[in-house]
């Protein structure tokens, strides 16, 4: 029988992202090798360098090509010399966009061994942020005028639809089914009277199709507040845009380090998906080989997930545990003083001996 072989888009993008994707890459051929897979990873220099000589973040045939991979694996992007609306909207919003990734899954999870930063640590923290990803407060709608005079003034609509709002609140209600039966969705309708209010009407009307799981809307600003003083408590969000990126942000500073942080850009019902971390280039340490590995690392476990390879996912997830709970290998950010490479090693060990393989 043939071996099963998944085409893989690589953007590492910019800073640490380049530091951090060829560690996971390495960890995936393991796991892959070990499950009888194998990875055929596309390798693509799209950042903000390629924008500094070309002038375009990615080719004008870029989606194109990345329509012939299984998955998108992406690093960070942005550099400072690029302002970051730039690179972003050169890159992973048209990505978003063209394979309609609506969902972005973004676990929050205490790993074992791993303290939060919180002055009353609670063993568990683990749910989910369920963002919608393709259009809300990130909108092209809108402009400038009377640049540079007193009157200048900018105008950034934001876009809400009904299939918007109603697909991506099914998703995270189904989600709630398999886990707690609970839902929360962020809304800020006191103030944000037109869109916010048409969120939680498509809301309330969704979820009479999930009559077994609880809900609630809260709005954004007591839930951010929620998720530091009772994290615990929390266990399937859903949530706008720019809710989500924000929540998952403070998510990820309750569990820790926005360096463990993953995610995952999926349509269910088509691929290719985008499996990024949540964190960014982080231009302060790039270079400096100290970028926690883990955020993109775990964003493979979900790719590996995605592609169906749910015992090579399992793996991974545990090895990273595994390293984790031991708390001998730990980058700066998690109160040690490993490197990226290191920390990479210790999870490759970990890989074989879970799985009692030798793997080189
Ligand atoms: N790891 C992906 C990355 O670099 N993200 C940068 C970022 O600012 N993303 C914005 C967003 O997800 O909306």
């Amino acid at each position: 029988m043939a071996t099963t072989s998944y085409r893989i888009a690589t953007i590492p993008g910019d800073g640490i992202g380049c530091e951090v994707v060829p560690v996971a890459q390495k960890l995936v051929n393991e796991v892959a090798q070990i499950h009888g897979f194998t990875m055929d990873w596309t390798e693509l220099d799209w950042s903000c360098e390629r924008y500094l000589t070309t002038g375009t973040m990615m080719p004008d045939d870029g989606l194109q090509t990345l329509a012939a991979h299984d998955a998108i694996f992406l690093g960070a992007v942005g550099w400072p010399s690029v302002p970051d609306h730039v690179s972003l909207w050169g890159l992973l919003i048209p990505i978003r966009r063209e394979f309609d990734l609506y969902i972005n899954l973004r676990p929050v999870t205490l790993l074992p061994g791993i303290e939060s930063p919180l002055r009353d640590p609670v063993p568990q923290i683990d749910f989910r942020i369920v963002r919608e990803n393709t259009e809300g407060e990130y909108s092209e709608v809108g402009g400038r005028f009377n640049r540079g005079t007193v009157r200048e003034v900018a105008v950034q609509e934001a876009v809400f639809t009904r299939v918007g709002i109603e697909r991506v609140v099914r998703f995270a209600a189904e989600l709630a089914s398999r886990r707690s039966k609970t839902l929360i969705s962020a809304t800020k309708s006191n103030g944000i009277i037109h869109s916010m209010t048409f969120w939680d009407e498509v809301v309330e009307d969704v979820m009479t199709d999930y009559p077994d799981v609880s809900w609630q809307s809260m709005h954004v600003d007591a839930l951010a507040a929620r998720l530091v003083s009772h994290p615990q408590t929390l266990d399937v969000i859903v949530a706008s845009n720019l809710f989500g990126d924000i929540l998952s942000d403070i998510g990820a500073a309750v569990v820790g380090s926005l360096g463990v942080a993953p995610s995952a850009n999926i349509n269910p019902n088509s691929g290719p998906g985008l499996f990024e971390p949540v964190h960014g280039s982080a231009p302060d340490i790039a270079g400096m080989g100290i970028a926690n590995p883990i955020g993109q690392v775990w964003s493979a476990v979900m790719m590996l997930e995605n592609l169906g390879e749910s015992a090579a996912a399992e793996l991974l997830a545990e090895a990273i545990n595994h390293v984790t709970r031991e708390g001998q290998t730990l980058t700066k950010d998690l109160g040690g003083n490993s490197s990226t490479t290191e920390v990479g090693d210790a999870i490759s060990q970990a890989i074989a001996a879970l799985s009692g393989v030798g793997v080189k």
